[in-house]
């Protein structure tokens, strides 16, 4: 088992201790910690005024003592330019997480790169140039000028289309409202690129178009109303080891006092093991549907609701468009939207039919429509807040089996109401704030094959790693690489030319097929590997980042130490990136086209959010955030008053919804008829392989372990990435627990480690996502839907034993984690 191996004892956190407000920077749900800071020479004491607590720690603390923190929530880092001890724990006066940590945030200080415990060790300092066959440390205007050259070079040579971003929309962990500015002014108004792409999608778009269509943004409640709510429906999603304080404090609290659960997944997660405990096994439904079935399920559930007379009469008069077709369906939308009578007209499903299709009893179905709807024994309506996130969004046919999950909702009045709304649960917290990018289009250029196709000269990246978390990785990664060494190449034929010796022969090397590569990233990623010129980046706490969470709620988590080495904010890098260009293009006479490059003279992060955020949100201010504290403001902010900003608890409280721009302020039903599997590929690789690779997160991991990859903790636990299976599949194929096996299909190959899991049906496997030792996208197909939403849930291959256990694997426990619940 893992230990804190440079950590004897911790000390105390004397009385003076400096204080951050910390949001944690992994997941959306976005837990409120507090960071404590002091110097080396001195710590704190166990009289009550010696210590920060206030108490006498002489005493035997309680179980829940505010004045307690793990090892791992300790570290030295570097503040000022001094080492100063460091305590990250978590705040017991946030309402997101009432003093809860995660596995994942309660590690947040151990993730801290130090030079005196040594931790994250992998985190870059300074900018890296392929020079003389290796990456080679260099300044910052040595590097930036390279990239401007080269970029510049190319678009002004060919076009704008010519450039490629791979970049991140988010919050948190990279993102936030400062660094989604510094990359949307920097591509989308200095530039109009369109060949862009999101870090966890290959083209520039939503992942749910049709809840927008519809009329509704996708975040719209509070996480409070699963506590005033009578059933939780949730699909596609594992909140407990996804959103886990979210599903802690909020969903627990729910169940607890009454409220039934139906989830709809084809497998069996820790979160409905967990519910039955805290809620009954009674209370809680599990609909084991066939993967990629849902629509068809939620089809039914609508048709037995409206059949039934549970629909919300006096809502739907109100609040939805009363007639027809609003929008057709066409290139843009792949299904009409109108009415609710139009769309049952594609929606109506039986319940027998949807058993067929979903290979779940009718009753079951009656049954979940019966807890989402049916009046309470008063005749009240019954509240239901809905929930959805991976197993629908990367699911089977995006648009329309969200259309159908809302249109449920909306027939029931459950939105904008208390105990209700109809949400995406959410990966990373949110912070996007950037120019229009209509210019980008819809539907929008699939990027990756783009790049497959030998299109685009220079890609830009921004905190992604395609090689661990794209679709068809095996191809990717082929031609990545492959126009990437073409560039390296050129540039190791020009080695002591020139500047613009070396610029003229990597855009001769591009002209030929080949690709220039700058990677912004806090560590050497994989794809890294194929870049030219990499430039380091700070993470939240190294600089200050606003963001908000799956209720909308912003904070200002605050910086508290100083970026790695000579890294930066990435808002600050792509200011960097910009006035290279303006300099760059001016001395190519280009002043027209430089001039766009203006306006990036920030000297902080705080700048960027000034020029960017604050514009639109007048009201809202650093110093404004600072004092809200980590319970921050719920978006939007309509004002400020007595020294507070004012915000919005729930959206479309007034019954009108506008998030698709219509004025009469009517939502939309979406005519979601079932067709099966919808992208391309997916039913022929369903037949002609034996087992489904259900890919999934686990709470210990925290993405493509990025940081996990040099973390004993994680690597200890899981030394390979985990591919759960039935015993009675291992033992088909001669697996024991801990044996390496490879996944095989026609799209390519990946590999991992055995894991007995009895709870699994036969025939399907679930297997850790983005694993730096094996990337479960290789094995996913190209296919996408008709707005290029990619399936990555819906794979299938055959498995094969590569190796006994190795000492590593063979020595880790294969418990079944719902045994420790
Ligand atoms: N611990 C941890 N938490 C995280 C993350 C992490 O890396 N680690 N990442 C964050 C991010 S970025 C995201 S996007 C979220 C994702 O959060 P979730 O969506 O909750 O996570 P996943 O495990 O990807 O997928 C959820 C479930 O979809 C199910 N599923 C697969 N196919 C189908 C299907 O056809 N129908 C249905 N109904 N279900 C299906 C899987 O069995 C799985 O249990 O998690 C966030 N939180
Ligand atoms: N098969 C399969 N594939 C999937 C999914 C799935 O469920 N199944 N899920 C998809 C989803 S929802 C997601 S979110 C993606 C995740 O895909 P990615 O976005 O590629 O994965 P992350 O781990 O979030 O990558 C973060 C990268 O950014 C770097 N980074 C971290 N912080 C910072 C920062 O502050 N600045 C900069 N510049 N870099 C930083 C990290 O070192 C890391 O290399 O994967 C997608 N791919
Ligand atoms: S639940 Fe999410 S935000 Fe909260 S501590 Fe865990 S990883 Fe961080
Ligand atoms: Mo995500």
């Amino acid at each position: 088992m893992a230990f804190k191996r440079q950590v004897g004892r911790l000390p105390i956190i004397p009385a003076d201790a400096q204080e951050f407000n910390v949001t944690c920077h992994y997941c959306i749900v976005g837990c409120g910690y507090k960071a404590y800071t002091w110097p080396m020479n001195r710590q704190g004491g166990t009289a009550p005024e010696q210590n920060k607590f206030g108490v006498d720690l002489s005493e035997q603390q309680v179980m829940d003592a505010e004045a307690w923190y793990a090892p791992s929530m300790y570290n030295v880092v570097r503040q000022n330019g001094r080492d100063v001890q460091l305590v990250v724990k978590p705040d017991v006066n946030c309402s997101v997480n009432s003093g809860l940590g995660s596995i994942r945030g309660a590690r947040m200080a151990e993730n801290r790169p130090s030079r005196v415990t040594g931790t994250q060790a992998q985190r870059l300092s300074d900018p890296l140039v392929w020079r003389n066959g290796v990456w080679q440390p260099t300044s910052w205007d040595d590097a930036l000028d390279l990239v401007a050259r080269v970029t510049a070079k190319v678009v002004t040579e060919g076009s704008e289309d010519d450039l490629v971003v791979s970049m991140f929309d988010h919050g948190g962990s990279a993102g936030g409202y400062e660094n989604t500015w510094g990359t949307g002014k920097l591509y989308f108004e200095s530039m109009k690129v369109k060949n862009c792409r999101i870090h966890n999608r290959p083209a520039y778009n939503s992942e749910v178009h049709s809840s927008r269509d519809m009329g509704l943004d996708e975040l719209n409640y509070a996480y409070k109303d699963y506590t005033l709510t009578d059933t939780i429906f949730m699909l596609g999603a594992n909140s407990m080891e996804t959103q886990t304080n979210l599903y802690l404090n909020h969903m627990v609290p729910g169940l607890q006092g009454g409220a039934r659960m139906v989830v709809v997944d084809p497998r069996r997660t820790l979160t409905i093991a967990s519910s039955e405990q805290y809620a009954g096994p009674e209370n809680v439904l599990h609909l084991a549907i066939k993967e990629g079935t849902d629509l068809a399920l939620c089809n039914a559930i609508l048709t037995e609701i409206v059949d039934k007379g549970w629909t919300d009469a006096e809502f739907i008069a109100a609040s939805t468009f009363p007639d027809g077709v609003a929008v057709a369906q066409d290139d843009a939308h792949p299904a009409s939207l109108g009415s609710l009578e139009h769309a049952m007209t594609a929606c109506r499903l039986s319940l027998d039919e949807a058993a067929e299709i979903c290979g779940v009893p009718a009753a079951d179905i009656a049954r979940a429509a019966e807890w989402i709807a049916g009046p309470h024994e008063d005749g009240s309506r019954r509240k239901c807040v809905t929930c959805y996130e991976k197993g629908i969004i990367w699911g089977n046919d995006n648009y329309r089996t969200i259309g159908a999950i809302v249109n449920i909702a909306l027939a029931t009045g459950n939105v904008g109401r208390e105990g209700g709304g109809v949400c995406r649960l959410g990966g990373h917290q949110e912070g996007y704030y950037r120019p229009g990018d209509a210019h980008v289009g819809r539907p929008a250029e699939y990027i990756d094959q783009f790049l497959i196709r030998g299109l685009g000269g220079v890609h830009h990246i921004w905190a992604c790693d395609h090689y661990k978390t794209t679709l068809n990785a095996s191809e990717f990664k082929r031609v990545h690489k492959r126009r990437s060494d073409i560039v390296k190449d050129a540039i190791d034929a020009a080695a002591g030319g020139t500047r613009e010796q070396v610029v003229d022969a990597i855009v001769s090397a591009i002209n030929a097929g080949g690709l220039f590569v700058v990677d912004v990233d806090i560590i050497h990623s994989q794809i890294g590997q194929n870049a030219h010129v990499i430039l380091p980046a700070c993470e939240a706490n190294e600089m200050n980042l606003t963001s908000m969470n799956g209720e909308r709620r912003l904070r200002l988590s605050e910086k508290y130490m100083d970026p790695w080495g000579n890294a930066k904010p990435d808002a600050l890098i792509a200011a960097g990136v910009a006035q290279a260009m303006e300099r760059v293009l001016r001395e190519m006479g280009n002043d027209a086209y430089a001039d766009q490059f203006k306006g990036y003279d920030w000297a902080t992060e705080e700048d960027a959010f000034m020029d960017g955020y604050n514009k639109g949100n007048p009201e809202v201010t650093y110093e404004r955030l600072r004092a809200m504290g980590n319970n921050g403001v719920q978006e939007p902010v309509t004002g400020f008053e007595n020294g507070q900003l004012i915000g919005t608890e729930r959206l479309y409280s007034d019954g009108r919804f506008t998030r698709h721009g219509r004025e009469d302020g009517k939502a939309l039903f979406c005519a979601a008829g079932w067709r099966g599997w919808q992208a391309p590929g997916k039913a022929r690789e369903q037949a002609a392989h034996r087992f489904w690779i259900n890919n999934v997160r686990a709470n210990i991991f925290w993405q493509n372990q990025f940081l996990d990859q040099k973390n004993d903790f994680v690597q200890d636990r899981y030394p390979h990435p985990f591919v759960e299976m039935h015993p009675d599949d291992m033992v088909e194929l001669g697996l024991n627990p801990g044996d390496l096996l490879e996944i095989i299909n026609d799209n390519g190959v990946t590999q991992g480690m055995a894991y007995p899991m009895p709870t699994l049906k036969r025939n399907t496997v679930a297997m850790v996502f983005g694993s730096p030792a094996g990337s479960q996208g290789n094995v996913v197909n190209p296919g996408v839907n008709e707005l290029v939403l990619p399936d990555y849930k819906h794979c299938w291959g055959d498995i094969r034993k590569i190796s006994d256990a190795t000492p590593q694997t063979a020595g880790i426990s294969f418990k079944s984690p719902e045994a420790v619940l």
